[in-house]
């Protein structure tokens, strides 16, 4: 199922290899043309525009935009209790890994009498985007709540499209999943104009303020992200979300039904979604692809996952040596990356270029997705060689305090001026000198 490329006795460049290892294409560009309309309009006219855009892509205008709190609370009275128990799961084991995230704040003596102080500052407000389409996540928003209210964001504003299903109020799980993290501020908007709202505010149909959010994280699809560029400035935004993808790096001593069951598992989510297996054993990758046809007629999604595996964007490479497998998947930098060789730990602990890395047979990326407590929005389109997931870290900023006495100052003065004088730029050494004209110094 998997089209096959022998990588065996020759190791190619990494450029070689990213050509090799084709990806999707998703040409954010090409729909910018689409979405600046939208969010001129979501600029120019606010909720009443995004009304419009409700009816025409959702198929549904919401009463409010603004979900009531009784229906988040409905929501969660009418949760199946399994679910319940899973999210809250998810969200306890989530909160303790991103706890430990918190940076400290830093105060380095440079000089007697010269300090830096770094001050990590939570983000004021912050705008979390859940999806509706293809599949409904309330994961994504415990992965996207939990580190931003673990970095100490005091305002937090969740959108997610309005379901004509569900009287124009976003999916009942979403609405759920915000209960249970304590978010009462939910609005039922989705795509390029949740972007939008959030970007530049809007007053609701009762009255109701949105406030304008400082920065936007959450996936969607292709038009949100288009969004997110057109927007990005005036609002920060995480990563640009492409397809999910998985790269298994296989020995001979991997399971090739369990390989076979990852490599599905995240091929279920988009037909673009990219499923890579590097291995050793061609063994391993005849077992592999005889369990793929056994296995994805037996899932509720196969044509979606059949046609994600045959895609240009999926595929099995065979290498020499695991020493060569890290080689390509370090080129593909893979937004997750499943180690399933002998002494997984330690091949593991060499990557360089992963999203997240899975180690040995029962770190599976669901796990991930759901339960480990790590996050799962996570870089793709090769984005890890140079970014990260959502963490703590994406909710602060670090703000540098510069704490020097007259000592300290007057130590140093020579050098700003030399510097300055230097980049032609005399009047900043101007204003260190100045301080000392009319003493000794
Ligand atoms: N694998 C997706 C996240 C997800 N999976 C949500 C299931 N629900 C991207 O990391
Ligand atoms: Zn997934």
């Amino acid at each position: 199922m998997l089209s096959r490329t022998d990588l065996r006795g020759r190791v190619p460049s990494p450029a070689q290899l990213r050509a090799a290892l084709p990806r999707a294409e998703v040409d954010v560009d090409a729909v910018l043309h689409q979405v600046r309309p939208v969010v001129d309009a979501v600029r120019e006219r606010g909720v009443e525009a995004v009304l419009e855009l409700a009816e025409r892509f959702d198929r549904v205008r919401p009463e409010s935009v603004r979900v009531p709190a009784e229906r988040i609370a409905a929501a969660l009275a009418g949760l199946d209790p399994a679910v319940r128990e899973a999210l809250q799961e998810s969200i306890t084991r989530a909160r303790k890994v991103h706890a430990d995230q918190r940076r400290t704040d830093t105060t380095t003596q440079v000089v007697p009498g010269g300090t830096v102080t770094e001050r990590w500052v939570p983000v004021a407000r912050v705008g979390l985007y859940a999806p509706g389409g293809l599949a409904v996540y309330p994961s994504s928003v415990v992965m996207n709540v939990v580190p931003a209210q673990a970095a100490g964001v005091e305002s937090l504003v969740v959108c997610s499209p309005p379901q004509a299903e569900h009287g124009g109020l976003p999916h009942p799980t979403v609405l759920a999943a915000c209960a249970l993290l304590g978010v009462d501020e939910v609005w039922a908007v989705g795509g390029a104009q949740a972007v939008a709202l959030l970007a530049y505010g809007g007053t609701d149909t009762d009255g109701a303020e949105l406030v304008p959010a400082d920065l936007v994280t959450g996936p969607g699809n292709i038009y949100l992200t288009a969004a997110k560029r057109l927007l990005r400035g005036l609002i920060g935004i995480d990563s640009e979300a492409g397809p999910t993808e998985i790269a298994i790096l296989a020995d001979h001593s991997a399971d090739p039904a369990h390989v076979a069951a990852d490599l599905i598992s995240q091929a279920e989510h988009d037909t673009l979604a990219a499923s890579v297996l590097v291995t050793t054993s061609e063994e391993l990758a005849d077992a592999v692809d005889a369990e793929l046809h056994r296995q994805v007629g037996a899932t509720k999604h196969s044509e979606r996952i059949a046609t994600a595996l045959r895609g240009k964007q999926s595929g099995c490479f065979l290498v020499s040596t695991v020493d060569d497998g890290l080689t390509v998947v370090d080129a593909y930098a893979a937004e997750h990356l499943e180690i399933q060789t002998e002494s997984a730990a330690e091949v593991a602990a060499r990557v360089r270029n992963a999203g997240a890395v899975f180690v040995g047979a029962w770190s599976p990326v669901s796990l991930g997705d759901y339960c480990a407590g790590s996050n799962h929005v996570l870089p793709t389109g090769g984005c890890a060689r140079h970014s990260s997931g959502l963490s703590v870290q994406t909710f602060l900023r670090g703000i540098h305090v510069i704490d020097y006495s007259r000592e300290a100052l007057r130590e140093v003065a020579d050098k700003v001026v030399a510097l300055a004088d230097a980049e032609d730029l005399p009047a900043h050494g101007q204003a260190v000198t100045a301080r000392f004209k009319d003493s000794q110094a």
